[in-house]
């Protein structure tokens, strides 16, 4: 039933990373429901965390003003501000610090994305290179992997589900770490009857669909591949005419490939020689039509990095680039004839400092795209490059995030100006000297963005209601804060609507043409490059190098020997982490609707493991390492690999605002002390945690 008070606003969910396009019903101005874009999610319904939303917004428990310390940093005394007297102490400070120590002296950090073009100018228009985002605790080593190859980031290809034939999902657990859309079309092709090979270091919900499933110890899935590479290149299994086209070192990786027999992998993985080269026979059968999907967890080890290699190796020995069923390249507005939607980022001048993170300078095969975060504290404590005075920190919680908060927190006390923009109360908002609530995305419009693919769109993110608080947009918060620096001539705006008129204004596209559908296509049908000409591989060669000039360039081998992954110390587990389908990170945890469904973690443990040391399903059991110690109910399992033990990610939060996740389950984060390090991907290698477990 419809009234005049009811209106239907499109949108696109900010819950998590993945930003699905949404449909919000409001009735009386208040949200009713959240539903999926039904234009482009293939149907209405979301994920759980999604549709939870609605509690979100209506929570007492979020950051209802701007609010300054009152008090020592983390002492949890705040004063309710203005905005104008927030924004005033923040740019007052920026201002301070900038003035003595330069723009350098700024790093700003966010949650990556495509919603971050304003963060970008911003850091820029104050003279600073240091922008960077969580990838470093997420996809940064499959990025740099991928870049180090393809000379493309990992997404700049989409996986095509809908034709695949053949996957790989190497500890991607798709069902329960979900991006709603892909979790569809995935069931829709095992139901069309795709092969579905899975491997993980525990049984999870996307285990129980695979045709075969393989606990495996962490790190040994590039033992796997190994395997893998070895049949397909010693029987010629490969695309000879694609790997003639388009790959650069063919004859360096046949000969690093020699010892690493099926026979060998067996060894290294429990795997039989036997299933190895079945899987290799299917494969090659399957090709180019296979998707090989590297998930995010897989081992934080030395490995990581040339596991994800051997991944794009495989995908080029199958030929899956530009193929139906494999990757595809993402097109972008130039592709279907536009000119490029504008950027802010691109309005101030070009900053010629060097990063604080050694990227650029000692790091040279990592991009800047992602930064490395966790060189935050040290180059804080060391004012090493240089001073670092202030961090912002926009819609992101690196203290829930990273490894080691306690060393993360070291350097940030020692800031000048610690900033939090974020909707709720976060691990670093809380010692945080100004926090600016955002309205959250159910109250608030973004810039334009395009959504590149193999078939482009601008997708736009509209407000659906009015903010609950006193909570404000990001396109106003960033214009405030850049008026008061003097830096205000870089967002050409007043309102959000000249904003998207600005940036729409070389496209030719009109703010009233998103109103049918809540985005613009920007091309009517798939657009598909030459196989045999038009791969863009961005690299120097301009191939998919296996012997990858980059890294070669910066002394770093392409082939290393592969290194077993150790086993944990005597008497210790390796403790992994990951999620459940009914939260965000941490994020959700404080979420009325979602808290009810699981708020708290358990330790799941090998069944055979758990006997030895007596310890049985739903015990209370004591967690500990290096002085840390929590307790937490134990899940006894058969299918959990005997080295290590898993728990969900950021449980056990330490804010007592947050009275239903306020110390409810275990803190994972703590327990990885001295792993804000940079791996060859530049990944932290979180997976190196080892911890104790006795019965509470
Ligand atoms: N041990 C361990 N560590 C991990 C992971 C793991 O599985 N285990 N997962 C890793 C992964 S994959 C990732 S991506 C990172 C994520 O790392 P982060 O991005 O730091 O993670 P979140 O905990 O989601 O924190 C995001 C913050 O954004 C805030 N927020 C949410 N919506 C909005 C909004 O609209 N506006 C603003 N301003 N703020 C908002 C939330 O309240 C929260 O405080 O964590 C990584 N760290
Ligand atoms: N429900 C939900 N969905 C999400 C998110 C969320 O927070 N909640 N976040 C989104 C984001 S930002 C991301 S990056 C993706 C993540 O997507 P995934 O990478 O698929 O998800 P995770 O749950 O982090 O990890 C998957 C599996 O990795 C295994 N694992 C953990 N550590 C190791 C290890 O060291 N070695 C091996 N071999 N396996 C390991 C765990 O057993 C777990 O089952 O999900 C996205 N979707
Ligand atoms: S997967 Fe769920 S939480 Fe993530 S953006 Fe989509 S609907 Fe939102
Ligand atoms: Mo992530």
């Amino acid at each position: 039933m419809s009234d005049s008070t009811t209106k239907k606003v499109f949108s696109v969910c900010a819950t998590c990373s993945v930003r699905c396009p949404i449909e919000v019903e409001v009735e009386n101005g208040a949200v009713k429901h959240i539903w999926g874009n039904p234009y482009l999610m293939g149907g209405r319904h979301l994920c759980p965390r999604g549709t939870a939303q609605k509690a979100t917004q209506a929570d007492t428990e979020r950051v209802q003003h701007p609010l300054i310390r009152d008090g020592e940093r983390g002492s949890g005394k705040w004063r309710k501000a203005s905005w104008d007297e927030a924004l005033d102490y923040v740019a007052n400070k920026l201002k301070d610090v900038t003035d003595k120590y330069g723009g350098e002296s700024v790093v700003l950090g966010d949650r990556g994305g495509p919603f971050t073009d304003l963060h970008k100018a911003f850091i820029k228009a104050l003279g600073s290179p240091n922008y960077f985002n969580q990838h470093a605790t997420c996809s940064s080593s499959v990025h740099n992997a991928h870049n180090g190859m393809a000379g493309q980031r990992r997404n700049s290809v989409t996986y095509d589900w809908k034709n695949c034939n053949y996957t790989v999902l190497y500890s991607r657990n798709i069902l329960e770490s979900i991006g709603t859309k892909e979790a569809k079309d995935f069931v829709d092709a095992l139901e069309r009857g795709m092969k579905f090979i899975y491997t993980d270091a525990r049984w999870t919900y996307t285990a129980a669909k695979a045709d075969r499933f393989f606990v495996l110890r962490p790190g040994t899935e590039y033992a796997f591949n190994l395997g893998l590479i070895n049949v397909i290149v010693k029987e010629k299994l490969y695309d000879a005419k694609f790997v003639n086209d388009w790959v650069l070192g063919m004859k360096e990786l046949v000969a690093f490939i020699e010892p690493y027999t099926p026979e060998w992998a067996e060894k290294e993985t429990g795997v039989s020689a036997k299933e190895i080269i079945t899987i290799a026979h299917e494969l090659a059968d399957a090709k180019p039509s296979v998707i090989l999907h590297q998930g995010w967890m897989t081992a934080r080890s030395a490995n990581d990095y040339y596991f994800r290699r051997s991944i794009y190796i495989l995908y080029g020995l199958l030929g899956a680039y530009e193929a139906p069923g494999g990757l595809l390249f993402n097109k972008n507005e130039t592709h279907c004839g536009f000119k490029p939607l504008r950027k802010f980022v691109n309005l101030p001048p070009k900053v010629e400092k060097k990063r604080f993170d050694g990227i650029g300078w000692k790091y040279n095969h990592l991009s800047p795209d992602y930064g490395l975060g966790q060189m935050l504290p040290y180059a804080i404590l060391n004012e090493d490059p240089y001073p670092v005075k202030a961090f912002i920190c926009y819609r992101f919680d690196p203290l829930s995030s990273f490894p080691d908060p306690e060393a993360f927190k070291a350097g940030l006390m020692k800031l000048d100006l610690l900033v939090s923009v974020d909707i709720n109360f976060s691990h670093t908002g809380w010692i945080s000297d100004v926090i600016l609530p955002e309205a959250m995305y159910l109250e608030r419009t973004d810039p334009v963005i395009v959504k590149g693919g193999p078939k482009p769109a601008l997708w736009i993110r509209q407000q659906a209601v009015e903010p609950r608080y006193d909570s404000k947009p990001k396109w106003w918060i960033i214009k405030q804060l850049a008026e008061r620096l003097g830096i205000g001539q870089y967002f050409p705006y007043d309102t959000v609507e000249e904003l998207m008129a600005w940036q729409l204004e070389d496209m030719g596209v009109k703010l009233s043409d998103f109103n049918e559908k809540g985005y613009v296509e920007l091309t009517p049908k798939q657009i598909l490059f030459n196989r045999k000409t038009d791969l863009p591989f961005k690299t120097p060669s301009g191939k998919l190098e296996f012997v990858s000039s980059i890294l070669e360039e910066n002394g770093i081998p392409s082939f290393p020997p592969y290194k077993s992954p150790d086993p944990p110390p005597e008497g210790n587990f390796r403790l992994i982490t990951g999620k459940i389908a009914v939260h965000t990170q941490g994020t959700t945890l404080n979420n009325k609707y979602l808290n009810e469904i699981q708020s708290e973690n358990r330790l799941w443990m090998n069944s055979d493991e758990a006997k030895k040391i007596g310890i049985e399903d739903n015990d209370l059991v004591e967690v500990s390492c290096d002085g840390v110690s929590q307790t937490v109910r134990a899940a006894v399992s058969d299918y959990i690999h005997p080295e290590v033990v898993y728990t969900l990610h950021g449980y056990g939060r330490e804010i007592p605002f947050q009275t239903r996740a306020y110390k409810k389950g275990m803190r994972d984060n703590i327990f990885m002390k001295g792993l804000l390090e940079v791996s060859v991907g530049g990944n932290c290698p979180i997976a190196g945690c080892f911890v104790r477990v006795r019965k509470a």
